[in-house]
């Protein structure tokens, strides 16, 4: 009983952080409750995240496909509805009709959508690409502003460019953007992105990326490179199809940690995974808990509801069967999102509850090969907490090389972190998370919190 009753604590303090961050980005719906939520999207919304399903247009009039869709996720992504050869077919000729059915209904709900995606190799329109490079590169940036001009302010993220690099950490030579515009289509795009609806996040979406390889090394640098040049990029999307001969990297929560270091968003696009049973429901468990260990990684979409629609229905890859009966997977995504197993409890005699008008500190740290992550929890005692200062001492040879959510007074030995301008008030009995990201061994280390 005690137990149940922190944890109800733990979950509105979740709830607080959602609401700080949503408050910030001011495009993810809010639906937790205080008490363990029962869908996938409250559940999510109770860690300040969403979590949405990939829609087919052409599904909705199906009850029990719409009613799942509606009632679980608060997000959305629209399968194919937003894609080249749909929405722009002839040459300047839009079609938006499909994908509004997608949009109006999840925007009456108040659901995160995610928009899929502008400039890809693939479904595109048959006309593109037969066009000399500057008639393309008009092209493209006409596509970028009618589709995204058509539903400005009502897109939480859009993949601005898809699937763009090979596997060996080349750009994609089948690419006709690639070969008619060379290495630079990536960043007109953004630019041209960020000036027709500045207030998406942009992102760049991939496949194979999920885990340090050629591949998504390639992607990093380039992030960085946009970073340093002040090319707007907000986030990058892990799409996270996983079956037997690709499963989840042993890094993949390291892999999203690196590149939210590099200050862009993470999020999981695609998600999917073949299998049943215990395993698959395992392999999920891992994923959702890789995401909820970054507090950049905003949210989680699955691609599709029951597996019968998936892209890879033999596979049974979703939360859903045919039926729409809750599978393994879906009560061990349901699990994870709602505080899982593996979060201590706050009733632990070794992580007491700070006292009066005090405040607690603890730490999770994600090790590999040379480096870490480190997430640090604060959390106020019975009293409000107004500006915190943590305390951590590193163990020698450790190097902080990014942090995020807090103020740092060095790199190495005793390191203090206190709060910046959107964390520094915590509501009793509430907390905030902020992180940091070093090379070395992280590991072993006893966070202490006073408070201002
Ligand atoms: O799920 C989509 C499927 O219905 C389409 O036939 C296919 C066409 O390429 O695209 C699928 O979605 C892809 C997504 O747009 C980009 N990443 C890979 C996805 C699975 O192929």
């Amino acid at each position: 009983m005690v137990k149940e009753s922190l944890r109800a604590v733990a979950r509105k303090a979740a709830v607080f952080v959602a609401a700080g961050a949503m408050a910030a980005s001011g495009a993810v719906a809010l639906a937790g409750t205080a008490d363990a939520a029962t869908t996938l999207g409250a559940a999510a919304a109770a860690r300040g995240r969403y979590f949405g399903a990939a829609v087919a247009a052409n599904h909705l009039g199906e009850a029990q496909y719409a009613s799942t869709w509606t009632t679980e996720f608060n997000g959305v992504t629209p399968e194919n509805e937003m894609k080249w050869q749909t929405v722009e077919p002839n040459r300047n000729q839009f079609n938006f009709s499909s994908a509004d059915q997608i949009v109006t209904q999840a925007r009456s709900r108040g659901m995160t959508i995610r928009g899929h995606t502008l400039v890809w190799h693939s479904q595109l329109a048959g006309w593109v690409s037969g066009l000399d490079a500057t008639n393309l590169r008009s092209a493209m940036l006409n596509h970028i502003n009618g589709v995204m001009a058509h539903w400005k302010g009502q897109i939480y993220a859009w993949d601005v460019v898809n699937e763009a690099f090979a596997e060996n950490g080349g750009r994609r030579s089948e690419s006709v953007f690639q070969q008619k515009l060379g290495n630079g289509y990536i960043e007109e795009a953004f630019r041209a992105a960020r000036t027709a609806d500045p207030n998406a996040k942009l992102c760049y979406n991939d496949y194979n990326t999920d885990g340090m390889n050629a591949k998504s090394n390639a992607v990093y640098a380039m992030v960085q490179d946009f970073k340093s040049r002040g090319v707007p990029i907000d986030c990058v999307g892990f799409q996270s199809h996983f079956n037997a001969q690709s499963p989840v990297p042993s890094n993949y929560q390291q892999n999203l940690a690196r590149f939210a270091a590099l200050g862009v968003d993470v999020q999981i696009t695609e998600l999917d995974i073949e299998g049943s049973g215990t395993a698959q429901a395992n392999n999920y468990a891992n994923v959702v808990r890789a995401c909820l260990g970054v507090s950049r990684c905003t949210g989680i979409t699955v691609w599709g509801i029951p597996d019968k629609y998936s892209w890879r229905a033999s596979g049974t890859p979703l939360l859903f069967n045919d039926n729409y009966g809750k599978k393994a997977a879906y009560t061990s995504v349901l699990n994870e999102l709602n505080g899982g197993t593996t979060d201590p409890p706050p009733d632990d005699p070794e992580d007491p509850p700070p006292a009066d008008g005090a405040c607690a500190a603890t730490v999770t740290t994600n090790q590999w090969q040379g480096g870490f992550v480190g997430t640090v929890r604060v959390t106020a005692g019975s009293a409000q907490v107004n500006g915190w200062t943590v305390t951590v001492t590193l163990p020698s040879g450790a190097t902080l090389t990014s942090g995020w959510n807090a103020n740092r007074s060095g790199n190495s030995g005793t390191v203090q972190f206190t709060n910046v301008g959107f964390n520094g008030s915590i509501a009793p009995g509430q907390s905030v998370e902020f992180g940091y990201q070093g090379t070395g061994t992280g590991t072993g280390v006893t966070p202490s919190c006073a408070a201002d």
